[in-house]
């Protein structure tokens, strides 16, 4: 199923005019403040979230999973739901892949099938934290810090076996994510468990080709719940310090304690030039990876204005780093959810450009903690909405990209094509 461009015309119409009101109404009180709106139009045009392959599908919890109708069941048909996505709203353009539960078979088929949706591969992710059929070495104690060196040795070559499929189809970058540490005191020594993944770590990053990155992902707890190798971005840091150039510490926002400062996290990997990018989702408790933007907005807006003041400082466009979504649940359309967590992000994004942060900073010389709030809230209380709609516009998107799904009834089309019960692979 594709979305042909007329149809996208056709219902663009039907809402430029309101569109259109709305937008120049925002565009004269931004410009009485000086900000230019039409460049923050294209800087949100530029922004790009990779959409991963698992997401595609409903997640389930470890509970229980409720599978939806017409999901992907190959990789074709994740690459398929991206283009979907893409010619929605312009802003998701590229694919993340998960190794093993997503194998390129055929290479060239897959990028000649992405490029037609003006697609492109993420970064690919190694995945040591399940045991697959016909495995000869359980994880199920460990992968890169297992006390025996078989399993890391079965690690490792996952790992670069991942690089390999990565680089056929194109990808510049492999993400690591260990499940690796210990339920129970005693059960683990700190110091070995952190040697043994450093060392495994080193063999991946001598694997490299010269123009990749690897992400080190770090996660508070879960699924061990008393120790996790990588716990923190300190953690994960010290063993991209350790690697070198190549290594940047991936920020996923649910992988945190309650109550962490992630905008000071992002400002400190910013200032080391060390951040990779994230994996975008929304949590009130733990790992949730609930929508962007659904329970926390203001967060992530926080975190919006640390990411902006460093791509600045660095010179860096948001094409410097990799932005991704990791969420999946149980209740929603993937793809409308999907749609809905891009907007989030492109939401904050405009509202983190339009904030004054000359003023902002004179505020802070002058210790005006409150006009220093006042300028951060006014931001994000302004409904950039109308920024975002131009921005997918002029890309040759969707004014509205959730209403035009539902009025081509995209998710029935997909039931006619893949059936009713389908299980999307991964979780
Ligand atoms: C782990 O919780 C994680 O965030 C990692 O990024 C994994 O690769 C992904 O979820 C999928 O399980
Ligand atoms: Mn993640
Ligand atoms: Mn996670």
């Amino acid at each position: 199923m594709k979305i042909e461009q007329y149809r996208i015309d056709q219902h663009n119409e039907g809402l430029l005019g309101k569109h259109n009101n709305q937008f120049i109404f925002l565009k004269e009180q931004l410009g009485e403040q000086g900000i230019d709106a039409n460049a923050i139009v294209k800087t949100l045009q530029a922004f790009q979230v990779a959409i991963p392959s698992w997401a595609l599908g409903t997640g389930g919890t470890r509970f229980g999973r409720f599978s939806g109708a017409g999901e992907p069941g190959s990789l074709e048909e994740k690459i398929e739901d991206v283009g979907i996505l893409h010619a929605l709203n312009r802003s998701s353009g590229s694919i993340s892949l998960h190794i093993p539960w997503d194998i390129p078979t055929d290479a060239n088929a897959m990028i000649q099938l992405a490029s037609s949706l003006d697609l492109k591969f993420d970064a690919v992710n190694s995945n040591t934290f399940q045991d697959q059929k016909n495995q000869e070495l359980s994880y199920k104690y460990g992968s890169l810090s297992h006390v025996d060196p078989k399993v890391r040795k079965q690690a490792v070559d996952h790992n670069i076996e991942v690089i390999k499929y990565g680089k056929d189809l194109g990808s510049k970058a492999l993400s690591i994510w260990l499940s690796d540490g210990s339920c129970f005191p005693g059960q683990s020594n700190f110091v070995k468990a952190f040697q043994n993944t450093l060392e495994s770590l080193q063999e991946i990053y001598a694997a490299l080709p010269d123009d990749w990155k690897v992400f080190v992902e770090y996660k508070a707890y879960e699924p061990n719940f008393y120790s996790t190798v990588i716990q923190d971005w300190g953690s994960s840091l010290l063993f991209c310090q350790k690697l070198g150039p190549k290594a940047d510490v991936l920020v996923d926002l649910g992988h945190h304690l309650p109550n962490a400062n992630i905008e000071q996290i992002v400002a400190t990997l910013m200032m080391e030039g060390r951040l990779a990018g994230f994996h975008f989702n929304d949590s009130k408790y733990g790992d949730d990876d609930l929508t962007v933007g659904s329970i926390r907005p203001y967060m992530l807006f926080l975190i919006f204005v640390e990411l902006v003041e460093g791509m600045k400082r660095a010179g860096k466009g948001s094409d410097g780093f990799a932005w991704m979504i990791d969420a999946s649940h149980n209740v929603k359309d993937p793809l409308e959810d999907l749609l809905q967590s891009v907007e989030a992000i492109l939401l904050s994004y405009a509202q983190a450009l339009i904030l004054d942060s000359k003023k902002l900073e004179i505020a802070r010389g002058e210790n005006d903690v409150v006009l220093a709030q006042q300028l951060l809230q006014n931001a994000f209380r302004t409904d950039v909405r109308p920024l975002v709609r131009e921005a997918m516009l002029h890309s040759g998107g969707s004014l509205d990209p959730i209403g035009l799904f539902r009025d081509l009834k995209v998710r029935n089309g997909l039931i006619s094509e893949r059936g009713l019960v389908t299980v999307a692979t991964g979780l």
